[in-house]
């Protein structure tokens, strides 16, 4: 096997007997030969449109994007380590290529070898790593907006073009621009999901969310996807039974349709790489609505449900039927059996916390727009640095705990992603009305930063690397992949990425974005911030 997708690989240079997220080689081989299919399909797709024989029914054009978002997100780190569904989904792409090929008289284009990109020189192997991942993350956020009735014609017919770019024999010159366009169909992609999400479950308002659990039956629900936790809180309602956020769902409590659930109690746990030890003993089931799943252990297997895109062998899995309704009976009725604690339990977040905020989203952010603006020219605000990304195991990731501690009184943190579980408990005060520590959301909130910063930069004047706003940035996984590739698209400089550099950036590729985006790895938070605030 070869991967070395996400930050964790082995050496920091690729994964080669076993992942270290628990993939195995054979799962790993699948994976591949799924992707070489979705290639496959994408250019058969391709072929299609070129012959200007353009067959496809609404039924099929519909099938293949959904395929190829499932497809996609199947390979994401810690979704999907079951053989026999990795299989069957394989099937049903193979079958949809075939039926693609048909409807538009074209022939029916074998699987492409994906060791051609491995084994490829190092600077294609790595812009088409980009562009595979990229679109990998990608595609998580297209199948949750889907999954709430939003879709965009001109997204699904890029992830087309990019898939069918991986199979050309093309250079630098070629693939650079897909690089970039990568990163602008992703902000497109986040766009889109935050409308679904805004315009299904309203606006995010700031919340502080407690991390006691109290007594009694209990659920846990991680991952990004609003529409499970929707349907799970309201099969139980008036059951005793109450509904904890883990990781990425924190954000949840903040939705207007989501936090009048009285039953929506608080937030347990840490990031996603601590749940091996914090699931251990909990008397509760857990659900993965998406990553990051890792192998469950001995202690609590009997107790993960999976639901989306997430799949683990003999775990029970709550699929959807065709109008998107999910039945959790199982995951309920698994609560009233284990019954939860038999008193409240008084959890703390890393640094000694009870409670964390979220929901400053850029609705809530910009309502204050006004007074952010006087506060910088009063000279209350100095300095904004968004602290944001994922979290992972890796020793050093303590960096961006103290880089948040140092960060001077007269500056304002903005986070995002599962990354802020290691400060998000802290109290760093105020800056008038304004806390100095603002979580605005999930992952894909990165839009939220986005138009926040665009936003100041309008007030200002002024361009965004004009605004004296820093991004320190820690990746994992494939996701933020395709973020970084949105920020670099929006001209953004001087980015600081951690804990480690990806391995798929050959030094040619790594020296372009140096000299044209100037990012860099972060040092220490010492160096960095005196660098920064010169
Ligand atoms: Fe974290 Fe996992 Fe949002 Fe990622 S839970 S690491 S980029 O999947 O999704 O931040
Ligand atoms: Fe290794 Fe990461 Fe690939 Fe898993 S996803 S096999 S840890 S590189």
């Amino acid at each position: 096997m070869f991967c070395f997708q996400c930050e964790q690989t082995a050496g920091c240079t690729g994964c080669t007997r076993a992942g270290v997220c628990g993939k195995s080689a054979m799962t790993a081989k699948l994976q591949d030969t799924l992707t070489g299919a979705l290639i496959a399909l994408a250019n058969t797709a391709a072929c299609s449109s070129k012959n200007s024989n353009n067959n496809l029914s609404a039924s099929l054009a519909n099938e293949i994007n959904h395929l190829i978002l499932e497809g996609l997100f199947a390979t994401i780190t810690n979704v999907n380590f079951d053989d026999a569904s990795i299989k069957n989904l394989t099937a049903r792409i193979h079958a949809a290529a075939t039926k693609t090929a048909n409807a538009c008289n074209v022939s029916i284009v074998s699987d492409y070898y994906m060791n051609n990109i491995w084994n490829a020189n190092e600077d294609i192997r790595s812009l088409k790593s980009l562009i595979l991942f990229g679109v990998r993350g990608m595609a998580a956020y297209a199948y949750h907006a889907m999954t709430l009735g939003y879709t965009d014609a001109s997204l699904n017919q890029f992830f087309l073009t990019a898939l069918d770019s991986l199979s050309k024999d093309w250079g630098m010159n070629e693939l650079l621009p897909i690089v970039m366009e990568v990163g602008r169909f992703n902000l497109t992609c986040m766009e889109l999901l935050d409308r679904a999400n805004t315009e299904t479950f309203g606006d995010p308002v700031p919340v502080s969310v407690s991390l006691t659990v109290e007594k009694g039956p209990f659920i846990v629900v991680t991952g990004h996807d609003l529409e499970d936790i929707k349907q799970l809180l309201e099969q139980t309602k008036d059951k005793g039974i109450n509904i904890y956020t883990h990781g990425e769902m924190l954000p949840a409590h903040a939705y207007p349709e989501l936090k009048k659930y009285p039953h929506l109690k608080g937030n347990f746990g840490t990031a996603w790489q601590n749940q091996q030890k914090e699931f251990a003993s909990l008397p509760a089931p857990i659900l993965f609505t998406t990553n990051c799943l890792m192998p469950p252990k001995a202690s609590y297997e009997d107790r993960v449900f999976t639901t989306g895109a997430v799949v683990f062998p003999n775990t029970p899995f709550i699929s959807s039927s065709t109008d998107g309704h999910k039945d959790f009976t199982p995951v309920i009725e698994k609560a009233l059996e284990l019954g939860g604690f038999s008193k409240d339990q008084h959890f703390t977040g890393i640094n000694g916390g009870s409670s964390v905020m979220t929901g400053f989203a850029r609705n809530a952010i910009l309502s204050s727009a006004g007074e952010i603006i006087d506060a910088v020219k009063s000279g209350a605000i100095r300095h904004f640095f968004l602290v944001a990304g994922c979290d992972g195991a890796r020793a050093g990731r303590n960096y961006y705990t103290e880089f948040v501690k140092q960060t001077p009184s007269d500056s304002i943190v903005l986070t995002l992603a599962c990354g802020k579980y290691r400060f998000n408990d802290l109290d760093l005060g105020t800056i008038g009305a304004f806390p100095r520590l603002m979580d605005m959301g999930q992952c894909n909130d990165a839009y939220s930063a986005i138009k926040v910063a665009v936003a100041l930069a309008d007030a200002f004047g002024c361009g965004v690397n004009d605004l004296p706003l820093s991004m320190i940035l820690s990746w994992y996984e494939q996701k933020a992949v395709c973020i970084l590739l949105t920020l670099l698209h929006l001209g953004i400089k001087n980015i600081k990425l951690g804990p480690t550099l990806p391995a798929f950036l050959s030094p040619n590729v790594l020296n372009y974005l140096v000299e044209h985006f100037a990012i860099a790895p972060v040092t220490t938070p010492e160096a960095d911030l005196k660098e920064i605030l010169g």
